[in-house]
């Protein structure tokens, strides 16, 4: 379910406020789900009574097609050190654009959570997603949308003591499609019509033809207006030719404090884990 400025809320106090400054944000999809749905699929370390005592709702935050990308693109052009001075760039826009919205809306409670690989405790974004009605499993192994297709980025979760009433799931979408995703992979990543991490990991090791980018995302018909632009793809999937070509493209001097990561494949399956994998 995607709610644009929002929700249909049974409680006295209404996140309204904070759904409107996020979205703002370009945090444009949100989606709710009960803390005892997600304590079912939930790791026994990852229980909310364990990290976040006291919630009864999540509200999960992410950004459909390009919205935070443009949010944040406005943002660098007002303060270039946004971009030179942090490591990374995006992650921090979201922690600035969430801290804003609190102050605003006077949010005080509960618990955040991000994505970011460096995050200090690990949460199942995928899984929480689809348990909020952002989205359901596809073959790509992202969480898809009918209307954004695979170009969903999972961006914040708010464990909160608000009584909120769930979004609905989404109905499977890969059911049907003729899979032109598996057609255009060409590393051989699907097992069973299925997109294995070891498998397209393996690849990255041996070939550059993936470096910037997923042919089998492109190739998804679905949400395909929503793309991410060709900057932003390059942002994602290289940062450290990313993060120089946005420089460039804004005109952002040679004074950069962080070079960026080159694409950490593998990192997650040799026990650095999703520590060192990228995240946005
Ligand atoms: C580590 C990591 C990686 C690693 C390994 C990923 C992996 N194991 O699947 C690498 C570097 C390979 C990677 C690559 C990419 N990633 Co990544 N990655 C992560 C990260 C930081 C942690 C994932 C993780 O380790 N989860 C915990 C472990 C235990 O899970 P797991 O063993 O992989 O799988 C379990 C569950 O996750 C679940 N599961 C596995 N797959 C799926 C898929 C769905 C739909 C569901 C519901 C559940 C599910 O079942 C498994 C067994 O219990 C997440 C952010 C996060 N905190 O969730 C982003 C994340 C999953 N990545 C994301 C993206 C976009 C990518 C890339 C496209 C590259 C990019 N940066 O643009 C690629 C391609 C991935 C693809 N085709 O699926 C997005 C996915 C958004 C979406 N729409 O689904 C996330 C959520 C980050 C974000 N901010 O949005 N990634
Ligand atoms: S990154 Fe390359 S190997 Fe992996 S699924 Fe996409 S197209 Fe296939
Ligand atoms: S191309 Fe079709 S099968 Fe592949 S991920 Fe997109 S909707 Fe699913």
């Amino acid at each position: 379910m995607s709610m644009k400025a929002s929700l249909q809320v049974p409680s006295k106090i209404s996140p309204n406020g904070l759904i409107r400054s996020l979205d703002l944000a370009g945090l444009n999809h949100v989606g709710v789900v009960s803390v005892s749905v997600y304590d079912k699929t939930a790791k026994a370390e990852l229980q909310s009574k364990i990290i976040a005592p006291g919630a009864r709702s999540i509200l999960v935050f992410a950004s459909g097609g390009a919205a935070l990308w443009r949010a944040m693109l406005a943002d660098l052009r007002e303060n270039h050190t946004h971009l030179t001075d942090e490591a990374h760039p995006l992650d921090a826009f979201v922690y600035r654009a969430v801290d804003s919205a609190k102050l605003a809306n006077d949010i005080k409670d509960g618990t955040w959570f991000y994505p970011a690989g460096d995050a200090k405790v690990h949460v199942d974004f995928r899984s929480l997603a689809v348990a909020a009605g952002l989205g359901t499993p596809s073959r790509l192994g992202l969480v898809i949308h009918p209307r954004w297709g695979p170009w969903i980025g999972l961006r914040a979760a708010w464990f909160t003591p608000l009584d909120l009433a769930p979004s609905k799931p989404v109905e499977p979408v890969c059911t049907g499609c003729a899979a032109p995703c598996l057609d255009a992979c060409p590393g051989s990543a699907f097992v069973g019509g299925q997109w294995d991490v070891q498998r397209c990991s393996d690849f990255h090791q041996r070939s550059a033809l993936c470096a910037q980018s997923c042919g089998s995302r492109m190739a998804c018909p679905v949400g395909a207006s929503e793309r991410y632009p060709e900057l932003e793809l390059l942002y994602h999937y290289d940062r450290k030719t990313g993060r120089k070509a946005l420089a460039k493209a804004l005109g952002i001097g040679a004074d950069q404090k962080h070079q960026g990561v080159g694409p950490l494949w593998g990192a997650w399956a040799s026990g650095s884990g999703a520590k060192d994998a990228k995240a946005d």
